[in-house]
């Protein structure tokens, strides 16, 4: 669908980090995939990002101030936090500042400032939620934008959407990727892969254990973003058959995931989507991780992979054994069906027409 009115629209991207260091996780990739599309479709975008943020080909204006503390570390009843000079306020300032200039914004960063701020915005805000819930002052402020403004929410998955008090309030937009960037792989060389973050709640413990169950090769990779929990984990697994092969940009990440026997994605959280799954069946290469969040449902078990209960790390182990029956060019022509920049972002356009023919009903 071409974009009838080629809006110009604002991005508010996460506040943890500068784009482009890893530590921003998927929303990187989202807002890297979604600009592109959109200014192939005559869109404008520009985005606010914390100072140090580099995305190639994109119109950035870099906003200082001092990081946001991640969600996923607060409690589920912490109170909002905001740090003295924090970019992000810096940021929704900026923003309340030039919204005249865009026709609407949209938020991804996960925090309560944005949501609360919705209504003192002329210009529409919308927000794209890309955690599942996490905390209860970050879900009030869901619930109100939900009551007053429809369809100004959006998220990745049904599973995420139901973690929230009103989950029939958001589209769910799914995920797409340039599938151009990820080769096709047909003979995997003999490891497995784990792609992420490297922190708790990614649950990387879990494919060690599995890999030292199997004495199965496992190459990771990702941001070290919490080096205690590598360090637990090399102190608890020194005989592994593992190795770290870094934080990589998506064409050398392609690379190694492409030649994998099979992804293992282990999350101990409700993961909202999981790119890296979808990175995966690009290339081919199957999907082993727990029956929950995002996983649950784009990994259609026995078919482009297989799903364990959740924490069954013997289940995850077995399934590393049985992973030659499954087709890896099923794994392709799925993501080659579902998973296309170009019907994401046909979604994510449906969704700012309906949100924006909302408000100009409401104005009107
Ligand atoms: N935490 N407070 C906060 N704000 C964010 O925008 C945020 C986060 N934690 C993780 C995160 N964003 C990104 O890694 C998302 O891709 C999940």
């Amino acid at each position: 669908m071409q974009g009838i009115h080629s809006l110009k629209i604002l991005f508010i991207s996460t506040s943890v980090a500068p784009l482009g260091s890893g530590i921003g996780g998927g929303v990187e990739l989202t807002i890297l995939n979604l600009s592109n599309e959109l200014k192939k479709r005559g869109y404008q975008t520009d985005i606010l990002a914390p100072i140090g943020s580099v995305l190639e080909g994109q119109n950035i204006i870099r906003i200082e101030g001092n990081l946001q503390p991640k969600a996923q570390y607060q409690s589920r009843t912490d109170l909002p936090a905001s740090p003295d000079n924090s970019v992000l306020s810096n940021m929704c300032k900026y923003a309340n500042q030039n919204q005249s200039q865009y026709d609407l914004i949209v938020n991804f960063s996960y925090d309560w400032l944005p949501l609360y701020l919705t209504p003192s915005f002329k210009t529409p805000l919308l927000h794209f939620i890309s955690m599942s819930s996490l905390n209860d002052a970050i879900d009030f402020e869901i619930k109100r934008v939900a009551s007053r403004f429809p369809n100004r929410l959006s998220c990745n998955t049904h599973s995420q959407a139901s973690t929230f008090p009103v989950p029939e309030k958001f589209t769910v937009l799914g995920k797409g990727i340039d599938l151009a960037k990820y080769q096709y792989c047909e003979n995997p060389e003999d490891y497995f892969t784990w792609v992420g973050r490297i922190s708790r709640e990614k649950g990387l413990e879990d494919a060690v254990e599995a890999a030292d169950m199997t004495s199965l090769k496992l190459v990771v990779l990702g941001k070290k973003e919490d080096p205690v929990y590598w360090n637990e984990i090399m102190m608890k697994y020194p005989h592994t058959d593992m190795n770290y092969a870094g934080f990589l940009q998506t064409e050398k990440m392609q690379g190694i995931l492409g030649k994998s026997r099979a992804l293992i994605m282990t999350p101990r959280w409700i993961e909202a989507f999981g790119n890296v799954i979808i990175e995966a069946l690009a290339c081919g290469v199957p999907v082993i991780s727990y029956r929950i969040g995002g996983p649950s449902e784009i990994i259609e078990d026995k078919v482009t992979g297989f799903l364990a209960k959740p924490g069954n790390i013997p289940e995850i182990a077995n399934y590393m054994k049985m992973i030659d029956q499954i087709d890896r060019n099923m794994c392709r022509q799925t993501a080659l069906k579902n998973y296309t920049l170009e019907a994401w972002c046909d979604r994510f356009e449906q969704w700012i027409f309906r949100s924006l023919d909302k408000d100009r009903l409401t104005i009107l």
